[in-house]
C-alpha cells in the first residue's frame, strides 16, 4: 500500500564533496534519511525510472535500503537493481549503471568515513553516465530538501536481498544481482589477466587490505580466484557493519598493519589497501610508498601496457590539490593536462567527451573512462599489470620516473576537528591579503602567484569558484589550502604542499624535509596557530 507521509523540510541535507554524509544517528532520525531520498527523486524524476542500489554494507545500509527501495516503488519507478544484501562498492555501482543503461544510482556509503551507530552515514547520487551528479543536481536536491512536504513510500514487508533473484514491490522490479562478477568481468577487459597470473605463479607475493570494507570479496575473487594470488593474500576481506572498528581510509596512518608489514623484514613484492567504498587505493612496494600524486603519473606513464589501454592516453586530469607530476608525462606524450577542483564529478565531462583516459587525486583516488567513479582495485590491477610486464619491482619503478621526470615532492597535512568558525576568519583573512602575496618572502620563499581556484569546465561551460586558495613559490613549488566538504565534525583544514626537484640529486630526500621550508612558509602566511590553534596536523599523508 502506498502511504504519504507529511514532513518538514530539514536544514542542512546539502551534500558535500561527494554526497550527503552525516553522522548515523542523524540518519537514523525521524524522517530523515526520508525527507532527502523524496528530495533526491523530486530532482531526477522517478517515474517509469530504473536505477542501482547498493552501498558499502556499513551500519545502517541494510535498514536504508529498504527504505529507499520502497520509497522508489511509491514514486513510480520501474526497477531497482539492487547489489545482493545491498552491497556494491562505489565503482562497482558505476560500472552498472552504465552496462544496464540505467538512469542513475543510489549509493550508501560515507566511503572513508568510519561506520557504526556513533560513526558516519552517507548516500551520494550518480547521473546516468556513472558518475557522480554534478553541483546544479545536488544544489537541487539541498534546494528541495528545504521546502519538501511530503514524502512518498509504500508498506510492505522486506525484500529480500540475501540472494540473487527478481522480486516485485507495488508497479516496480526488484532484480538482486551478484555485486562483483560483472565488476571482475569488466576487470577481465581490461588487463592482461595472463601476464598477472604468471607473475603469481612465478612466486610474486601480495598483500591486499580491505580493512573490513566493501572491497573484501571482490578482492577475493579478483586476485585469489581469478589471478591465482596464494589464499590469505587479501585480508580483513569480510564487510561488517563497524569496519571491525577500523578506520577505512587507505592511508599510512590508518593502514598502519600493512605499512609496517610492507616495510619489515620479508615484506611481501607489493601491497594495497582500499576505502571504506573500494573507490580508493593505497599502493606500497618492499620497503617504499607510493604517494597517490606519484601513483596517479606511473600509472599514466605506464597506461600502455594493458590491454585495455594500448591506443594510449587521450589526456589525463588531475584535481588542483594533486601534485604536477603527472602534468609532466601528459607534457612528455604531447597530451592535454586538465586541472580540476576536488571531486570526481568534475572529471565526469572530461570523461564523457574523450578528452582524458586517466584522471587522479592527491586523496588515494585513481580512475580511468572505464567507469565514472573512482576505482581502488582497477589502480591495483594496473599497477600489477605493469609489475608484471615490466619484470621490476616498485621501488625501480619509482627511482626510473623520478630519473627521467624529476621529482615533485608532496604531503597533505590535515588538521581535524578544527573549530569551524575559526576556520573561516582564517580564510577570510587569507583571501582578503592574496593580492598582496606576490613579492614577499617567507621561510626564504618568495611567493609569485597567489589566488583563489576557480573552474571553467571546459565541456559545459559551468563554472565553479573558491575551489581552494594556492600559494605559488615558483616552479612546481606551492601551497594549497582547502576546508574539507566531507567531514561530519567541526572543520577539517587540509594544507597540501609540494617542491619540485629535478634532480639527478635530490630524489631521495624524505618529503617532510625535502618540503620543510614550504611548511614553515605555508602556517606563516596563513596564521595556521593563530586562528585554530594548531602548530602541527593530525594526519600527514
Ligand atoms: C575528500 C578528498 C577528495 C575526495 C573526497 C571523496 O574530500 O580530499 O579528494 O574526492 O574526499 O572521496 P574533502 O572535501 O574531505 O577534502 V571518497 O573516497 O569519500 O568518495
Ligand atoms: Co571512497
Amino acid at each position: 500500500m502506498k502511504s504519504t507521509i507529511s514532513t518538514s523540510p530539514i536544514a542542512g541535507q546539502k551534500p558535500g564533496t561527494s554526497g550527503l554524509r552525516k553522522k548515523t544517528r542523524i540518519f537514523m532520525g525521524h524522517h530523515y534519511l526520508e525527507n532527502f531520498i523524496q528530495s533526491l527523486f523530486d530532482v531526477v524524476g522517478a517515474e517509469g525510472k530504473t536505477f542501482v542500489l547498493g552501498g558499502d554494507g556499513r551500519y545502517f545500509n541494510d535498514r536504508a535500503a529498504q527504505v529507499i527501495l520502497r520509497m522508489a516503488a511509491a514514486n513510480g519507478a520501474a526497477r531497482v537493481i539492487v547489489g545482493q544484501n545491498a552491497i556494491l562498492s562505489t565503482p562497482a555501482a558505476s560500472h552498472l549503471i552504465r552496462l544496464n543503461k540505467t538512469d542513475g544510482g543510489i549509493i550508501m556509503s560515507a566511503s572513508h568515513n568510519p561506520g557504526g551507530p556513533d560513526e558516519d552515514f552517507g548516500v551520494k547520487f550518480n547521473m546516468p553516465n556513472g558518475g557522480p551528479a554534478p553541483e546544479a543536481v545536488t544544489e537541487a536536491m539541498f534546494a528541495r530538501s528545504c521546502e519538501i512536504s511530503e514524502y512518498h513510500i509504500f508498506e510492505a514487508e522486506d525484500v529480500d536481498l540475501s540472494r540473487p533473484g527478481s522480486h516485485q514491490l507495488g508497479g516496480m522490479r526488484i532484480d538482486v544481482t551478484d555485486p562483483v562478477a560483472d565488476y571482475a568481468d569488466l576487470m577481465e577487459t581490461l588487463f592482461d589477466f595472463n601476464a598477472i597470473r604468471a607473475l603469481f605463479k612465478a612466486g610474486f607475493r601480495m598483500r591486499m587490505d580491505s580493512m573490513c570494507a566493501v572491497t573484501g570479496p571482490y578482492a577475493r575473487e579478483i586476485f585469489e580466484t581469478r589471478l591465482g594470488a596464494a589464499p590469505g593474500t587479501v585480508i580483513n576481506a569480510e564487510p561488517l557493519p563497524d569496519f571491525g572498528g577500523m578506520h577505512p581510509d587507505p592511508n599510512p596512518t590508518w593502514a598502519s598493519d600493512l605499512m609496517e608489514e610492507m616495510m619489515g623484514e620479508n615484506a611481501p613484492d607489493f601491497g594495497a589497501a582500499s576505502d571504506g567504498d573500494g573507490d580508493r587505493n593505497m599502493v606500497v612496494g618492499r620497503g617504499i610508498y607510493v604517494s597517490p600524486s606519484d601513483s596517479l603519473a606511473v600509472l599514466a606513464a605506464n597506461i600502455h601496457l594493458a590491454p585495455g589501454y594500448k591506443a594510449g592516453l587521450k589526456g589525463v586530469a588531475r584535481s588542483m590539490p594533486t601534485s604536477g607530476a603527472v602534468d609532466r608525462v601528459a607534457a612528455g606524450l604531447g597530451v592535454g593536462a586538465y586541472e580540476t577542483p576536488t571531486g570526481w564529478k568534475f572529471f565526469g565531462n572530461l570523461l564523457d567527451a574523450g578528452r582524458v583516459t586517466i584522471c587522479g587525486e592527491e586523496s588515494f583516488g585513481t580512475g580511468s573512462d572505464h567507469v565514472r567513479e573512482k576505482d581502488g582495485l582497477w589502480a591495483v590491477l594496473l599497477w600489477l599489470n605493469i609489475l608484471a610486464v615490466r619484470k621490476e619491482s616498485v621501488s625501480e619503478i619509482l627511482a626510473a620516473h623520478f630519473q627521467k621526470y624529476g621529482r615533485n615532492y608532496y604531503s597533505r597535512h590535515d588538521f581535524e576537528g578544527v573549530d569551524s568558525t575559526r576556520a573561516d576568519q582564517m580564510f577570510a583573512a587569507l583571501r582578503e591579503r592574496l593580492k598582496t602575496l606576490p613579492g614577499q618572502t617567507f621561510a626564504g620563499l618568495t611567493v609569485s602567484e597567489a589566488d583563489d581556484f576557480a573552474y571553467h569546465d571546459p565541456v559545459d561551460g559551468s563554472s565553479s569558484q573558491k575551489q581552494g586558495v594556492r600559494v605559488i613559490f615558483g616552479e612546481g613549488t606551492r601551497a594549497v589550502y582547502r576546508l574539507s566538504g566531507t567531514g561530519t565534525e567541526g572543520a577539517t583544514l587540509r594544507l597540501y604542499l609540494e617542491a619540485y626537484s629535478q634532480g639527478p640529486d635530490g630524489l631521495n630526500e624524505d618529503p617532510q624535509s625535502a618540503l620543510a621550508d614550504v611548511i614553515k612558509a605555508a602556517h606563516k602566511i596563513a596564521d595556521i596557530q593563530g586562528f585554530t590553534g594548531r602548530t602541527s596536523p593530525d594526519v600527514i599523508t
